[in-house]
């Protein structure tokens, strides 16, 4: 699959956000969160929207302890994006109890590498690592600049409010969900909070403009929109944020 040029990704932008606010089925204060996305997006230059250079693939999954609304994070989801690659995410909402203990009082990120058995903290680490093995080259320098991710990911905090902040009580499914989706895109982001909340794990499928994936996503779901959510544990297969964010109250908050 060829990359999208920027027109093409800024006319996609237009369209997501002009869809995203005349939706008349989402009640208006989502829809400011979903503005505070795009602006969230926008003050990190947009990164995770296109694949970057790809190198080696991984053979076994990667597994991230995630805090969808940190700002050490989300430079690591970005790369993720970027390098096209899928992980299992544990997320570790402030309060959690499920996946926070193997932090060992530690912060996330955390990433755990089975093809390299390299355990590590810390986003530029991490970064750095995905870029070395995953990649062409260095990681670009808005991911490892740590005053432009600290002052960026605050302000973009901000700007998505406290969505995906705090531990909610859950049931924990059996088998971890899969969603499909990619790092800017902020309905993605709203799904990826409600997750995080609810502390479910789950697969990311990360298919951002130009991913070698896509092909094979639209096959199985019958169209090229993200967020999509498959959960093996009940057979629902959704599209639409708004949509997935109340199956998951319905089917797993407490
Ligand atoms: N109303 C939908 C909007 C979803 C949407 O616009 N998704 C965009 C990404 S932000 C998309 O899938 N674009 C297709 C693409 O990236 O090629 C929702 O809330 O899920």
């Amino acid at each position: 699959m060829t990359k999208p040029t920027l027109a093409r990704v800024t006319s996609d932008i237009a369209h997501a956000l002009a869809g995203g606010l005349t939706d008349s089925a989402t009640p208006a204060s989502r829809k400011v969160l979903v503005v505070g996305g795009f602006l969230a997006s926008g003050l990190r230059l947009a990164a995770g929207t296109v694949i970057g250079e790809l190198g080696p693939r991984p053979t076994q999954r990667l597994v991230l302890w995630d805090f969808e609304r940190c700002p050490h994070s989300r430079p690591v989801r970005e790369a993720l994006s970027i390098l096209d690659l899928d992980v299992d995410v544990r997320p570790c909402p402030k309060g959690g109890t499920r996946f926070r203990p193997a932090l060992e009082g530690r912060g996330v990120p955390r990433l755990e590498d089975p093809n390299t058995k390299d355990d590590l903290r810390g986003s530029t680490a991490i970064v750095r690592h995905l870029h070395a093995h995953y990649g062409v080259g260095r990681p670009p320098w808005f991911l490892t600049l740590t005053p432009v991710r600290v002052f960026t990911g605050l302000a973009a905090r901000v700007l998505t409010g406290q969505r995906g902040a705090i531990v909610r009580p859950s049931r924990a499914p059996e088998k971890p969900l899969e969603l499909w989706s990619f790092e800017s895109s902020p309905y993605c982001r709203m799904v990826r909070a409600a997750l995080c909340e609810l502390e479910l794990p789950y697969v990311l499928h990360n298919v951002a403009k130009g991913s070698p994936k896509r092909e094979a996503f639209v096959a199985r779901s019958g169209q090229m929109r993200v967020p999509y959510l498959v959960d093996p544990n009940t057979g629902a297969a959704l599209f639409e944020s708004y949509a997935i964010e109340r199956y998951l109250e319905a089917t797993y908050a407490a």
